[in-house]
């Protein structure tokens, strides 16, 4: 078990699971405690946030080191999707591959090249590794985790139409659903971008206030419906994807305010790859929040993402002279910890 970013999960290797998907599923939900909303007889924490597997072995492809699989499993709901990639889980990815002994260390630091299964794209993850171990501790915080850690930095490539085969799923840089002005983009995450404005709120609510919010989460939900579909996704109901993301001025020193919904409970923060998505959205001319951008320094490409509990620090290289414009490449750092690795016994 291991905390990937903001996220924690339970890691495997491949070869410990059932090859077929049922029966594999059936194990990992009866390990996880789901359908329960306090998982009490498992592994998960009652949040999505915590109810997450990587499935992971050495690789056959050329260019990857070790193939990542993520599962979201349900928490209230049996339900185990591949449908989306995790950038938080994907952080603990390289420390766990060389804790298997998958990919060798090298003496300072290791680089592990990752093929995300459920998107068939690739991430580069390099994490310290001094003396051929890795190394947890370290002094970069982010936000949501107390404490500092180690750095991991991720680099990914290959990340446009992860789910959805484009960068801009619906072909259009701005729909409108449900009398709402929207972008749709696929930059590693699918998500559907509009303001918080349009919403009829400031974009600066605190977490707690936008969960108690029923009536907006029902909005949400039903945008996210109908943009999934127009997006390629099909029905989308009871899905993990699309999320949508509502977008305000930056508030706190960062360049950009999100509030973001996974698919329909408010994130306590964002997602890597949703936040990838985000600032792709916004880099384009015409997009829904693009204005937010005008003041963005034209000749750096990190951008600090402000969410309801911090910032997340997100680079990212957009082509926009191309027609449909191109994700060039992103990255983010993130910190790992493993917390437990043992056996663990699933309900009968
Ligand atoms: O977008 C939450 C998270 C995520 C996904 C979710 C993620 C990403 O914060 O890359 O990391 O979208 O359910 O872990």
């Amino acid at each position: 078990m291991l905390r990937g970013g903001t996220s924690r999960g339970l890691f495997f290797d491949a070869r410990d699971l059932p090859v077929d998907p049922a029966e594999r599923d059936d194990l990992l939900l009866r390990l996880m405690g789901t359908p329960d909303p306090r998982q009490i007889d498992g592994l998960g924490g009652a949040t999505s946030l915590t109810s997450k597997v990587a499935v992971v072995g050495p690789s056959e492809h050329p260019d990857a080191d070790v193939d990542y699989l993520f599962l979201q499993l349900g928490v209230e709901e049996a339900t185990v999707s591949d449908r989306q990639n995790c950038g938080n889980v994907l952080a603990g990815v390289g420390p766990f591959a060389v804790e298997r002994g998958f990919v060798a260390a090298g003496t300072e630091r290791t680089a592990v090249r990752i093929r995300m299964v459920n998107s068939g794209s690739f991430a580069v993850s390099t994490f310290p590794t001094p003396g051929g171990r890795v190394e947890y501790r370290g002094d970069v915080s982010i936000a949501g985790v107390p404490g500092t850690a180690a750095p991991v930095v991720l680099d990914f490539a290959d990340t446009e139409g992860s789910a959805t085969g484009a960068l801009l799923p619906t072909r259009n840089l701005r729909d409108t659903v449900d009398g709402i002005e929207v972008t749709c983009v696929d930059n590693g995450m699918p998500v559907v971008l509009a303001t918080a404005a349009s919403f009829g709120l400031t974009g600066y609510e605190t977490h707690e206030e936008l969960a108690a919010d029923t009536a907006l989460l029902a909005r949400v939900d039903a945008l996210r419906v109908k943009a999934g579909a127009l997006m390629g996704l099909g029905d989308v109901t009871g899905s993990s994807v699309p999320k949508t993301i509502l977008l305000a001025a930056p508030a706190d020193g960062g360049q950009l305010c999100t509030r973001s919904f996974i698919p329909v409970r408010p994130h306590t923060s964002i997602g890597v790859l949703a936040a990838v998505s985000a600032v792709t959205g916004v880099l384009l001319p015409g997009a829904v929040g693009h204005e937010l951008a005008d003041g963005w320094p034209g000749d750096r490409t990190t951008v600090d993402v402000e969410h309801p509990t911090g910032h997340l620090l997100v680079d990212v290289v957009v082509d926009t002279t191309t027609q449909p414009p191109r994700a060039v490449r992103s990255g983010v750092v993130r910190t790992a910890r493993k917390l437990f690795d043992g056996t663990a016994y699933p309900r009968a």
